[in-house]
């Protein structure tokens, strides 16, 4: 079986943006584990960034991180990327890192640290201005450990004030994308913690702010799906962090703990026109490489997504309908399972080679010898991280 034209031009329109933090070392609350030749600053984790896109042709833009990806000029910075092939993407603000968050950023009870965290956010958007940057990604740490800490009420009429001037600021072709968390860093309630509180404040922000949704971000065994068709439904879902989860938030490679909940996200972002030229909706990953490369596990992860997208629309649409009309239960599941069950790998190394590009990323990267010659060239100075 070869794609369909349909399919071979559809899989042209997928971009997965990646999270420039992902180049750096991570680790759990145990151990980091440094690696040779991780970057030791923003342009080159870009440069790291670049190989994915030069051998997938799936990832075109880098998230950036602030204050992690701090620069003096971001005019250089973008012209750095593009020299690479890439462009700068969404920007992530950061109020987790610092003493004063200790009881929460944009909630927090105290006007001086609020003012200090929407004032972190204008910056933020000051360089989206020079880095042609369209989203802020918001996500909160803010929350409490213990029944009676604070007044959960006020702390989201609090937020939604800090909310509102942010997105006051946020120009024209720009986005605010607020996403949510059910838990951690705390642990009895979090400010944003599901996708119905992130929806409700945004929607009382206005047009130009939406949701997103991190894979990694729910209960076990929530219907991801289901929220990815409602969000869309209301016009709302922004943008995806992908990843995957086994127990919590583990930021494992997207597709690796569960492909079928994976297609299962993709069939209904095709459904609702999430996808592609057709929609609003970013792909974005957000993941950490705690044990293994971290360039081969972003290729690894983008060509998951592709896959898997390739599956989804593979989806008989005319046949699917007509068996939910029959009320035929198990002809319409059959058909979807079809679809997920087909093995595109062929397909897509011929799709690749189509297009000038390796049949086998993975393969194309590993031979490319870039690993062995950053470890070389990146002596001395000090690894990026999470400084956390
Ligand atoms: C958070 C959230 C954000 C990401 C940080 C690093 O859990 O997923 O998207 O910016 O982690
Ligand atoms: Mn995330």
């Amino acid at each position: 079986m070869a794609f369909s034209s349909h399919v071979a031009s559809r899989l042209e329109e997928q971009a997965i943006e990646l999270p420039s933090w992902a180049f750096g070392n991570s680790g759990t609350r145990f151990k980091v584990f440094g690696t040779p030749g991780t970057p030791r600053d923003p342009f080159e984790k870009i440069a790291d960034a670049a190989q994915v896109h030069k051998h997938t042709a799936l990832s075109p833009s880098v998230a950036l991180h602030i204050p992690w990806d701090k620069v003096d000029d971001y005019a250089e910075l973008r012209k750095h990327a593009e020299d690479h092939g890439v462009a700068l993407g969404t920007v992530n603000s950061n109020t987790f890192q610092d003493d004063d968050y200790k009881f929460g950023s944009l909630a927090h009870r105290d006007d001086r640290i609020r003012r200090k965290a929407i004032d972190h956010h204008l910056e933020c958007i000051d360089i989206m201005d020079e880095t042609g940057s369209r989203d802020l990604k918001i996500w909160l740490a803010d929350g409490t450990n213990y029944a009676g800490q604070d007044d959960m009420r006020g702390r989201q009429d609090r937020m939604h004030e800090s909310l509102q001037e942010i997105y006051a600021r946020i120009g024209e072709g720009q986005r605010l994308v607020l996403e949510y968390k059910i838990f951690e860093p705390a642990f009895y309630h979090m400010d944003v913690p599901d996708w119905g509180t992130s929806y409700a404040q945004v929607a009382a922000l206005g047009e130009r702010a939406t949701v997103c949704l991190d894979t990694g971000h729910h209960a076990p065994s929530t219907n991801i799906e289901f929220i990815v068709m409602q969000l869309l439904r209301l016009g709302k879902l922004g943008s995806f962090d992908f990843n995957s989860r086994n127990y919590a938030d583990d930021d494992l490679i997207v597709g690796a703990a569960d492909p079928f909940q994976l297609f299962r996200i993709l069939v209904e972002v095709i459904r609702g026109g999430g996808y592609g030229k057709d929609g609003d909706t970013a792909f974005m990953l957000d993941q950490c490489h705690n044990i293994e490369d971290k360039i081969p596990g972003q290729i690894r992860s983008v060509l998951n997504v592709q896959e898997m997208t390739a599956r989804a629309l593979l989806v008989d649409r005319e046949a699917l309908t007509a068996a939910q009309i029959e009320g035929d239960v198990l002809q319409a599941h059959g058909i979807l399972m079809d679809a997920f069950y087909t093995d595109v790998r062929a397909d897509l190394a011929a799709w690749r080679e189509e297009r000038g590009l390796p049949a086998d990323p993975m393969q194309a990267f590993a031979e490319s010898g870039y690993l062995a010659t950053i470890a070389q060239e990146r002596v001395g100075g000090v690894q990026a991280g999470w400084g956390a």
